[in-house]
């Protein structure tokens, strides 16, 4: 017999820990938080139940502190951790050590995100588990003779990517085999510098892609959702800013056939919590770049269009329950948008953190703000920049973008410069207004209106 939790520790800060805690107080579970020097006064402290200081603000030494965070469980009695996002999310030695402390951490095993998280052995295990990908060299490639072969037999362009990069780090496009020799030799002393692993491996490039990514959902017993895509082509320097469901290229037949490949796979693989499958897509065909085995910042709107809670599902499970839907519950309802609210200063986006002054969340029908601020708060320079996100839901895609423009006008922050005008800037494109974007157009766009 599995027992629920009675308390849930959450490793993290911001608007996802506020938005684990509310999932832990709506399913009757008690909730810890853990925060840096710096984070005194945040408002993950004073909604979670219980608070405990791990370390000093740098987060090296507090939200990334493994040995802090187990004993802030012990001193509480916290039976389970949920990571968030970033931070210790995605680190295997972590989700190792909890199990070892008979600590249940709340996402895959140790082995999944360890597979995962190494670009190439992710890659193989999805072409055995029968998810297409982009053609390319088969694991890494040791040396420039074999690069210009793989290159001859795919055809130029090619991209040369780091088995251990990731967020666009470390990779090289050659269109030609003149420009592979030089395009090889960067690529590995880059990724050598940045990740001390030269390894590299060499893909087909995809010129004009849309950056898709179906969300995944397993019980750890062989059982396994889809819950479709999210367009999240809209990025900048491989920050997603705005990210939309349903895709708005993807047709039902498509979803349901790549949602199956998606689901079967987990299911061969016994996966347990989410996960996000990522693919770009281009001329009809989905190609897998990578998996992240967690939750990502763009859930909700997923749980927008599919009316679940993804959070209190990875708590269920986690503690050895079924999810409470099966594939055949779960059905599309309208669309939803979600943008990212950034403390940054435009043109350049930088940081710029500070006291805000007035803080009003929009509201009103199909309208979600996830966020940590609050009136007289000073944002704290060492961590991320993300301070909220707007999430809208509407029955179709016109209505979510005019809810969308009607919720940013309500929408006050004062006192920190912020992401919003953009916003207002992209919602008067007719290409967004269409859905007629790929993984390209706001780096374009950026560099036109900011010229
Ligand atoms: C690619 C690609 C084109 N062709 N792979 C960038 C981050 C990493 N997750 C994968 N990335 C890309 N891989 C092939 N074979 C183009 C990109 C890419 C990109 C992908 C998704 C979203 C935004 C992007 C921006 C630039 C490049």
């Amino acid at each position: 017999m599995s027992q629920m939790f009675e308390k849930i520790l959450i490793a993290n800060r911001g608007e996802i820990a506020l938005r684990v805690i509310r999932a832990c107080r709506e399913m009757g579970i008690k909730s810890v938080a853990v925060h840096s020097t710096a984070d005194a006064d945040a408002m993950h402290v004073r909604m979670a139940d219980e608070s405990v200081c791990i370390g000093p603000a740098p987060s090296g030494q507090s939200y990334l502190n493994k040995a802090a965070i187990i004993s802030a469980c012990e001193i509480t009695g916290a039976q389970a951790v949920h990571p968030g996002y970033g931070f210790l999310s995605e680190n295997a030695s972590f989700a190792q050590a909890l199990q070892d402390h008979g600590i249940t951490f709340i996402g895959p095993t140790a082995e999944h995100i360890r597979i995962m998280g190494d670009k190439i052995t992710a890659k193989d295990t999805a072409k055995e588990l029968g998810i297409p990908v982009v053609p390319g060299s088969d694991g890494g490639v040791p040396d420039f003779e074999t690069a210009l072969k793989v290159a001859a037999e795919i055809e130029y362009p090619v991209i040369i990517k780091a088995t251990a990069g990731g967020g666009g780090r470390g990779m090289k496009v050659a269109r030609s085999a003149e420009e592979l020799e030089i395009a090889f030799r960067t690529a590995r002393s880059e990724a050598k510098a940045a990740f001390g692993n030269d390894e590299v491996y060499i893909e087909k490039y995809l010129q004009k892609p849309r950056h898709i990514e179906i969300q995944v959902f397993g019980d750890g017993k062989g059982n396994a959702v889809h819950l479709g895509e999210r367009d999240c082509s809209l990025q900048r320097r491989h920050q997603k800013v705005f990210e939309e469901a349903p895709g708005p290229c993807i047709t039902p037949k498509m979803r349901a056939e790549i949602g199956e490949v998606c689901a079967s796979a987990m299911r061969k693989l016994h996966y347990i919590g989410a996960g996000t499958i990522e693919f770009l897509y281009e001329d009809g065909r989905f190609y897998f770049i990578e998996m992240n085995t967690r939750l990502q910042v763009e859930h909700p709107v997923t749980e927008g269009i599919f009316g679940v809670d993804l959070v209190r599902e990875q708590i269920r499970v986690a503690s050895g329950l079924s999810m409470s839907f099966t594939q055949s519950d779960l059905e599309i309802n309208g669309h939803a948008i979600e943008v990212r609210i950034n403390a940054e200063r435009l043109p350049n986006f930088t940081p710029c953190p500070g006291k805000v002054k007035v803080f009003h969340a929009p509201g009103g029908l199909g309208v979600r703000m996830d966020s940590a601020l609050y009136g007289g708060y000073s944002i704290p320079p060492y961590y991320d920049s993300l301070i909220g996100k707007l999430i809208v839901h509407g029955r179709d895609r016109p209505e979510a973008l005019a809810r969308l423009k009607r919720a940013l006008s309500e929408l006050i922050i004062d006192g920190v410069e912020t992401s919003v005008p953009l916003f207002h800037m992209l919602l008067a494109e007719p290409d967004i207004q269409n859905g007629d974007y790929n993984i390209h157009w706001l780096e374009k766009w950026l560099a036109e209106q900011f010229a």
